[in-house]
Protein backbone atom coordinates (compact mmCIF):
# COMPACT_ATOMS: atom_id res chain seq x y z
CA UNK A 1 0.00 0.00 0.00
CA UNK A 2 1.70 3.40 -0.90
CA UNK A 3 1.33 6.03 1.87
CA UNK A 4 -1.27 7.92 -0.55
CA UNK A 5 -3.61 4.87 -0.80
CA UNK A 6 -2.95 4.96 3.43
CA UNK A 7 -4.48 8.16 3.59
CA UNK A 8 -7.14 7.46 1.04
CA UNK A 9 -8.33 4.79 3.18
CA UNK A 10 -8.35 6.46 6.56
CA UNK A 11 -10.56 9.29 5.92
CA UNK A 12 -13.94 8.17 6.29
CA UNK A 13 -12.27 5.98 8.90
CA UNK A 14 -11.33 9.40 10.92
CA UNK A 15 -14.78 10.66 9.93
CA UNK A 16 -16.94 7.48 11.54
CA UNK A 17 -14.40 8.22 14.67
CA UNK A 18 -15.01 12.13 14.88
CA UNK A 19 -19.16 11.22 14.09
CA UNK A 20 -19.14 8.57 17.12
CA UNK A 21 -17.08 10.86 19.77
CA UNK A 22 -19.56 13.33 19.05
CA UNK A 23 -22.56 10.54 20.08
CA UNK A 24 -20.33 9.63 23.00
CA UNK A 25 -20.43 13.70 23.99
CA UNK A 26 -23.67 13.80 23.89
CA UNK A 27 -23.99 10.91 25.57
CA UNK A 28 -21.69 11.95 28.51
CA UNK A 29 -23.33 15.05 29.38
CA UNK A 30 -27.22 13.32 29.29
CA UNK A 31 -27.19 10.39 30.82
CA UNK A 32 -27.40 11.32 34.43
CA UNK A 33 -28.23 15.33 33.57
CA UNK A 34 -25.64 18.08 34.75
CA UNK A 35 -25.24 16.15 37.94
CA UNK A 36 -22.46 13.77 37.29
CA UNK A 37 -21.16 12.05 34.11
CA UNK A 38 -20.21 8.38 33.36
CA UNK A 39 -16.94 9.07 31.21
CA UNK A 40 -13.27 9.82 32.61
CA UNK A 41 -12.06 10.31 29.14
CA UNK A 42 -11.73 8.80 25.59
CA UNK A 43 -8.37 8.07 23.74
CA UNK A 44 -8.93 7.35 19.92
CA UNK A 45 -6.27 6.23 17.07
CA UNK A 46 -6.66 5.65 13.40
CA UNK A 47 -4.35 2.65 12.74
CA UNK A 48 -0.85 3.12 11.72
CA UNK A 49 -0.10 1.95 8.06
CA UNK A 50 2.65 -0.94 9.44
CA UNK A 51 0.23 -2.21 11.65
CA UNK A 52 -2.66 -2.61 8.93
CA UNK A 53 0.08 -3.95 6.94
CA UNK A 54 1.26 -6.62 9.83
CA UNK A 55 -2.13 -7.97 10.33
CA UNK A 56 -3.33 -8.42 6.91
CA UNK A 57 0.29 -10.77 6.30
CA UNK A 58 -0.83 -12.30 9.71
CA UNK A 59 -4.02 -13.11 7.90
CA UNK A 60 -2.06 -14.31 5.14
CA UNK A 61 -3.70 -11.55 3.02
CA UNK A 62 -1.66 -8.90 0.70
CA UNK A 63 -1.39 -6.06 2.52
CA UNK A 64 -3.27 -3.59 0.06
CA UNK A 65 -6.22 -1.16 0.14
CA UNK A 66 -8.69 -3.43 -0.66
CA UNK A 67 -7.91 -6.38 1.76
CA UNK A 68 -7.69 -3.83 4.83
CA UNK A 69 -11.29 -1.88 3.52
CA UNK A 70 -12.99 -5.94 3.48
CA UNK A 71 -10.84 -7.43 6.56
CA UNK A 72 -10.45 -5.14 9.28
CA UNK A 73 -12.95 -3.54 11.64
CA UNK A 74 -10.56 -1.75 14.03
CA UNK A 75 -8.83 0.56 11.53
CA UNK A 76 -10.79 2.90 13.73
CA UNK A 77 -10.53 2.84 17.50
CA UNK A 78 -11.89 4.38 20.86
CA UNK A 79 -11.39 3.44 24.43
CA UNK A 80 -13.93 5.14 26.84
CA UNK A 81 -12.61 5.38 30.09
CA UNK A 82 -15.66 5.43 32.82
CA UNK A 83 -15.89 5.82 36.47
CA UNK A 84 -18.23 2.91 37.34
CA UNK A 85 -18.75 -0.81 35.97
CA UNK A 86 -22.44 0.50 35.89
CA UNK A 87 -21.42 3.29 33.74
CA UNK A 88 -20.08 1.28 31.57
CA UNK A 89 -23.03 -1.05 30.71
CA UNK A 90 -25.59 1.95 30.48
CA UNK A 91 -23.26 3.01 27.94
CA UNK A 92 -22.99 0.33 25.67
CA UNK A 93 -27.04 0.07 25.99
CA UNK A 94 -27.40 3.35 25.33
CA UNK A 95 -25.32 3.12 22.03
CA UNK A 96 -27.02 -0.19 21.06
CA UNK A 97 -30.44 1.78 21.17
CA UNK A 98 -29.24 4.19 18.51
CA UNK A 99 -30.74 2.41 15.90
CA UNK A 100 -28.96 4.80 12.84
CA UNK A 101 -25.52 2.85 14.21
CA UNK A 102 -24.83 -0.60 13.11
CA UNK A 103 -23.76 -3.48 15.91
CA UNK A 104 -21.59 -5.76 14.04
CA UNK A 105 -20.23 -7.25 16.81
CA UNK A 106 -20.29 -7.25 20.53
CA UNK A 107 -17.72 -8.98 22.89
CA UNK A 108 -18.30 -8.79 26.88
CA UNK A 109 -15.32 -9.44 28.57
CA UNK A 110 -16.57 -8.21 31.75
CA UNK A 111 -19.54 -10.87 31.80
CA UNK A 112 -16.41 -13.47 31.08
CA UNK A 113 -13.24 -11.77 32.14
CA UNK A 114 -10.46 -13.33 30.01
CA UNK A 115 -7.87 -16.35 32.05
CA UNK A 116 -5.67 -13.71 32.29
CA UNK A 117 -7.74 -11.53 33.70
CA UNK A 118 -9.02 -8.72 31.23
CA UNK A 119 -11.67 -7.08 31.66
CA UNK A 120 -13.62 -4.68 29.20
CA UNK A 121 -16.65 -4.46 26.91
CA UNK A 122 -15.99 -4.43 23.22
CA UNK A 123 -18.34 -3.38 20.11
CA UNK A 124 -17.47 -3.07 16.38
CA UNK A 125 -20.33 -0.46 15.77
CA UNK A 126 -21.08 0.65 11.93
CA UNK A 127 -20.93 4.48 11.85
CA UNK A 128 -23.01 5.66 8.34
CA UNK A 129 -20.65 8.94 7.16
CA UNK A 130 -22.26 10.55 4.47
CA UNK A 131 -20.56 12.54 1.20
CA UNK A 132 -21.45 14.33 -1.63
CA UNK A 133 -21.79 11.20 -3.46
CA UNK A 134 -21.97 8.33 -1.21
CA UNK A 135 -23.28 7.10 1.83
CA UNK A 136 -21.35 3.77 3.85
CA UNK A 137 -21.31 2.14 6.88
CA UNK A 138 -17.77 1.99 8.35
CA UNK A 139 -16.58 -0.42 11.08
CA UNK A 140 -15.30 1.74 14.96
CA UNK A 141 -14.24 -0.70 17.42
CA UNK A 142 -15.29 0.87 20.64
CA UNK A 143 -13.44 -0.26 23.80
CA UNK A 144 -15.73 0.69 26.69
CA UNK A 145 -13.77 -0.25 30.51
CA UNK A 146 -13.47 1.51 34.02
CA UNK A 147 -10.00 3.34 35.23
CA UNK A 148 -9.49 0.14 36.88
CA UNK A 149 -9.67 -1.66 34.20
CA UNK A 150 -8.24 0.55 32.49
CA UNK A 151 -4.99 0.37 34.68
CA UNK A 152 -4.78 -3.05 34.62
CA UNK A 153 -5.01 -3.68 30.47
CA UNK A 154 -2.28 -0.78 29.95
CA UNK A 155 0.25 -2.32 32.57
CA UNK A 156 -0.64 -5.85 31.25
CA UNK A 157 -0.02 -4.85 28.02
CA UNK A 158 3.28 -3.57 28.75
CA UNK A 159 4.80 -6.21 31.00
CA UNK A 160 3.26 -8.66 28.99
CA UNK A 161 0.59 -9.00 26.12
CA UNK A 162 2.02 -10.57 23.15
CA UNK A 163 5.18 -11.01 24.62
CA UNK A 164 7.10 -14.45 24.43
CA UNK A 165 8.67 -14.88 28.60
CA UNK A 166 9.24 -18.01 29.95
CA UNK A 167 7.44 -16.91 33.03
CA UNK A 168 4.22 -15.71 31.31
CA UNK A 169 2.28 -18.49 33.49
CA UNK A 170 3.46 -17.09 36.73
CA UNK A 171 2.87 -13.49 35.79
CA UNK A 172 -0.73 -14.43 34.24
CA UNK A 173 -1.50 -15.74 38.22
CA UNK A 174 -0.42 -12.68 39.61
CA UNK A 175 -2.09 -10.91 37.26
CA UNK A 176 -5.53 -12.29 37.70
CA UNK A 177 -5.15 -11.85 41.36
CA UNK A 178 -4.47 -7.85 40.54
CA UNK A 179 -7.83 -8.11 38.72
CA UNK A 180 -9.62 -9.75 41.64
CA UNK A 181 -8.07 -6.67 43.83
CA UNK A 182 -8.73 -3.74 41.46
CA UNK A 183 -12.44 -5.11 40.93
CA UNK A 184 -12.57 -5.35 45.01
CA UNK A 185 -11.48 -1.63 45.51
CA UNK A 186 -14.12 -0.41 42.25
CA UNK A 187 -16.91 -2.38 43.94
CA UNK A 188 -16.28 -0.43 47.19
CA UNK A 189 -15.66 3.23 45.70
CA UNK A 190 -19.06 2.24 43.64
CA UNK A 191 -20.93 1.52 46.78
CA UNK A 192 -20.12 4.32 48.28
CA UNK A 193 -21.34 6.73 45.34
CA UNK A 194 -24.21 5.03 45.68
CA UNK A 195 -24.84 5.93 49.10
CA UNK A 196 -24.54 9.52 48.70
P1 LIG B 1 -3.35 -3.60 20.54
O1 LIG B 1 -1.88 -3.68 20.67
O2 LIG B 1 -4.01 -3.08 21.81
O3 LIG B 1 -3.83 -2.87 19.33
P2 LIG B 1 -8.85 -8.59 16.63
O4 LIG B 1 -7.60 -9.02 17.37
O5 LIG B 1 -9.28 -7.17 16.99
O6 LIG B 1 -8.75 -8.77 15.17
P3 LIG B 1 -10.61 -10.02 18.35
O7 LIG B 1 -9.95 -11.28 18.80
O8 LIG B 1 -12.08 -10.06 18.14
O9 LIG B 1 -10.00 -9.55 17.00
O10 LIG B 1 -10.27 -8.89 19.33
P4 LIG B 1 -10.72 -8.62 20.80
O11 LIG B 1 -10.71 -9.85 21.62
O12 LIG B 1 -12.00 -7.85 20.75
O13 LIG B 1 -9.51 -7.72 21.29
C1 LIG B 1 -9.06 -6.64 20.55
C2 LIG B 1 -8.28 -5.66 21.41
O14 LIG B 1 -8.65 -5.78 22.80
C3 LIG B 1 -6.79 -5.88 21.42
O15 LIG B 1 -6.26 -5.24 20.30
C4 LIG B 1 -6.38 -5.19 22.72
O16 LIG B 1 -6.38 -3.78 22.58
C5 LIG B 1 -7.52 -5.56 23.63
N1 LIG B 1 -7.23 -6.82 24.35
C6 LIG B 1 -7.79 -8.04 24.15
N2 LIG B 1 -7.30 -8.93 25.01
C7 LIG B 1 -6.41 -8.28 25.78
C8 LIG B 1 -5.57 -8.69 26.88
O17 LIG B 1 -5.53 -9.84 27.30
N3 LIG B 1 -4.78 -7.71 27.42
C9 LIG B 1 -4.77 -6.43 26.98
N4 LIG B 1 -3.97 -5.56 27.59
N5 LIG B 1 -5.55 -6.02 25.94
C10 LIG B 1 -6.36 -6.93 25.37
P5 LIG B 1 -4.94 -5.78 19.62
O18 LIG B 1 -4.97 -5.30 18.22
O19 LIG B 1 -4.78 -7.25 19.86
O20 LIG B 1 -3.78 -5.10 20.41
Amino acid sequence: MTNEQYYDLIVPYQDALNLLKARLDVLNHSMYGSASHPIHNIQSRIKQKLSIEDKLERMELSPSFTNAKENLQDIAGARVICYFERDVELLAEQLKKQNDLILIKEKDYIANPKKNGYRSYHMVLGIQVCTIDSTEYYPVEVQIRTIGMDFWASMEHRVCYKQERDDKEEIQKELLRYAKILEEIEEGFEQYNDRR
